[in-house]
C-alpha cells in the first residue's frame, strides 16, 4: 500500500484530498489538525502504521505496519448532519459493516463504535470534532481495520475478543481495495443520513439486540434488554424495572449479561 496505489483505488470516489504515511502517531490527530487548517470534505488521512494509535478515553489502538488499515476522514457537515451530527458514528458503522457483508460475512455493531464478526472485534469508529464556536466545523472519523492477523492483538491487552479479515475468510483483497469498499459505502448512507431508513438499516446490524446487555460509565452501571436506537443514534434499553432508558453517546461501553 502506498500513495500512488491508494489515489488509483479511490479514483472513482471524489476525495478532497489524501494524505499517506508508512508510519504515523494517530491518523485521527494528522486529521484534525488538517481540518482546522482548512481540508477540504472528504479529504483522508490514511497510515499503514500508528505508533500512538487511539481509541475512546485515551485507550491505545494497536496498529502494526504491514496488517491493518488505520484511516481518517474529515466530513465537513452537511444540513442533514448539522442536525443530527450524533449519526455520523451510526454512518461508519454502517459503512464497515456493510463492506463486511460483501465478504459473506455476517457483521454486528456493537453500539456504539465496534464492528463484530463470530462476536469478536475486527474494526472500532473514533469521531472526533474540530469546533468553531457552538457550530460544528468538521468532523474526524477515525477508522481501524484488523485485515491481516498479525493486526489482532495479544489477548492480554484487550478486554472484548477480536478478529481479522484473514481470520474470517479465505481470500483477501489488497487493502486498498477493502478501502474502496468502505468508501463506497460512506458515500451511499451519507446521501441518507437524515432518512428514516438510516436507522432502521443501523439498528437492523445492532449486536445484542432483543438481549440482556449492561451499559457500564464511570459514574454507573445500567443493566435492561437491548431495543434499539432512538432518532438521534441513542441506544434504547428496558431497563429491569420495565422502565425505559435511552443511553446517549459518552464514554460507556456496553457488555452481554452474564
Ligand atoms: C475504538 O476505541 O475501538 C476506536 C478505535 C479507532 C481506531 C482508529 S485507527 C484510525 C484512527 N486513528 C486513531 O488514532 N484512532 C482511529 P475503544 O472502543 O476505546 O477500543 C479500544 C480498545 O480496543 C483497547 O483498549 C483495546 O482493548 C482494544 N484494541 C486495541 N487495538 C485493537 C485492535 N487492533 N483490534 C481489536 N481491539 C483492539
Amino acid at each position: 500500500m502506498n500513495e500512488v496505489s491508494l489515489k488509483k483505488a479511490l479514483s472513482s470516489l471524489n476525495i478532497g484530498g489524501l494524505r499517506y504515511f508508512d508510519s504515523i502517531g494517530s491518523t485521527n490527530d494528522e486529521a484534525l489538525a488538517w481540518a482546522a487548517s482548512g481540508a477540504a470534505d472528504f479529504s483522508l488521512v490514511i497510515a499503514d502504521e500508528q505508533t500512538r494509535g487511539r481509541g475512546r478515553l485515551n485507550r491505545k489502538w494497536f496498529t502494526p505496519p504491514g496488517s491493518a488499515l488505520a484511516a481518517s476522514l474529515i466530513l465537513r457537515p452537511n444540513p442533514a448532519i448539522h442536525a443530527r451530527p450524533s449519526r455520523v458514528v451510526g454512518l461508519a458503522a454502517l459503512a464497515l459493516a456493510e463492506t463486511c457483508r460483501t465478504f459473506n460475512l455476517n457483521p454486528r455493531i456493537k453500539w456504539p463504535n465496534d464492528i463484530l464478526v463470530n462476536g469478536k472485534k475486527i474494526a472500532g469508529i473514533l469521531v472526533e470534532t474540530v469546533w468553531s464556536g457552538a457550530e460544528i466545523d468538521s468532523l474526524v472519523i477515525g477508522m481501524g481495520i484488523n485485515i491481516y492477523k498479525a493486526s489482532v492483538p495479544p489477548a492480554d491487552l484487550l478486554q472484548f475478543p477480536a478478529s481479522s479479515l484473514e481470520d474470517e475468510i479465505n481470500t483477501l483483497p489488497p487493502r486498498e481495495e477493502i478501502l474502496r469498499r468502505v468508501f463506497e459505502n460512506f458515500v451511499h448512507w451519507r446521501a441518507k443520513i437524515g432518512a428514516d431508513e438510516f436507522i432502521s438499516a443501523w439498528e437492523n446490524l445492532l449486536a445484542f439486540r432483543g438481549e440482556q446487555v449492561q451499559i457500564h460509565s464511570a459514574a454507573e452501571t445500567i443493566s435492561g434488554k437491548l431495543l434499539g436506537l432512538d432518532l438521534d443514534g441513542s441506544l434504547r434499553l428496558l431497563g429491569e424495572n420495565r422502565q425505559p432508558a435511552v443511553i446517549h453517546f459518552g464514554d460507556v461501553s456496553l457488555r452481554p449479561s452474564a
